[in-house]
């Protein structure tokens, strides 16, 4: 199998972390040409990464990975032994990925100062911080999110929170996680964690790609390869 994936994106990172988790070593990571110049849509009509490509199905959506990747791999699977647990780990993820990484994706827009809509970034940033309210309220207060063992609220988690930190402030905006204490209490554990670790440096690796200017001078290399300069 491969996963269509790329260091710095949230979606992808949370489904690298469960395959490290899960110790599935069958799959390549792959980041094609068509992702670099835009024509991922050829692929997968939802032209976003992550994407799965197994034997006979293009599989995209981070959290329809995930629970394919459970239910073919169920003796590794990462969602809890009771039907509580299972709830508790599909809600972490969910209040991740739909009030954090959405509403974050969103407001990145926005981070050109010349053009910045102040009404926009307040609305983004308000779902944002009711989110992370939410996931206050719900998150354990052991070193996992849900749970004594890494499950897939952890994955969703960690990249998810990995934004709040790296991302938000660039809009001259406070880093979200600072006015929580059990979420804050969290993110500080689980970065010693072997595997989050693991994702945060591939992140951190794409942050620096796009800072430095490596990762335009990728996708302009692509663009010139594709119209076969
Ligand atoms: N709901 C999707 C979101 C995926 C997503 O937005 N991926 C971003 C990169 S992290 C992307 O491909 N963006 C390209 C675009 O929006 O055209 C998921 O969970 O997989």
């Amino acid at each position: 199998m491969k996963l269509i994936s790329a260091d710095l994106s949230p979606y992808s990172a949370k489904v690298r972390m469960q395959i490290y988790a899960m110790g599935l070593t069958d799959i390549e990571f792959d980041l094609p040409q068509e992702v670099l110049i835009g024509k991922l849509a050829k692929i997968s009509p939802i032209g976003r990464i992550p994407v799965l490509l197994t034997d006979n199905a293009t599989i995209p959506e981070s959290e329809v990975i995930a629970e394919y990747l459970d239910d073919r791999y169920p003796d590794q699977a990462l969602l809890g032994h009771t039907p509580e647990e299972r709830a508790q780990v599909r809600l972490i993820s969910r209040i991740a990925d739909t009030y954090l990484m959405n509403n974050i994706f969103m407001v990145l827009s926005q981070l050109d100062p010349s053009s910045r809509e102040d009404a926009v970034v307040n609305l983004l940033m308000g779902q944002v911080e009711r989110g992370m309210g939410a996931l206050e309220q719900h998150i354990g207060s052991a070193e996992y999110a849900v749970g004594d063992t890494l499950t897939r609220a952890d994955c969703t988690l960690v990249p998810a929170l990995f934004m709040c930190e790296h991302t938000v402030p660039l809009l001259g905006v406070e880093n979200p996680i600072l006015v929580t204490e059990k979420v804050a209490a969290y993110w500080q554990k689980i970065q010693n964690h072997e595997l989050a670790a693991k994702v945060i440096a591939e992140m951190m690796r794409g942050l620096i790609a796009r800072r430095d200017g490596s990762e335009k001078k990728m996708v302009l290399a692509a663009m010139a390869a594709a119209r076969g300069e």
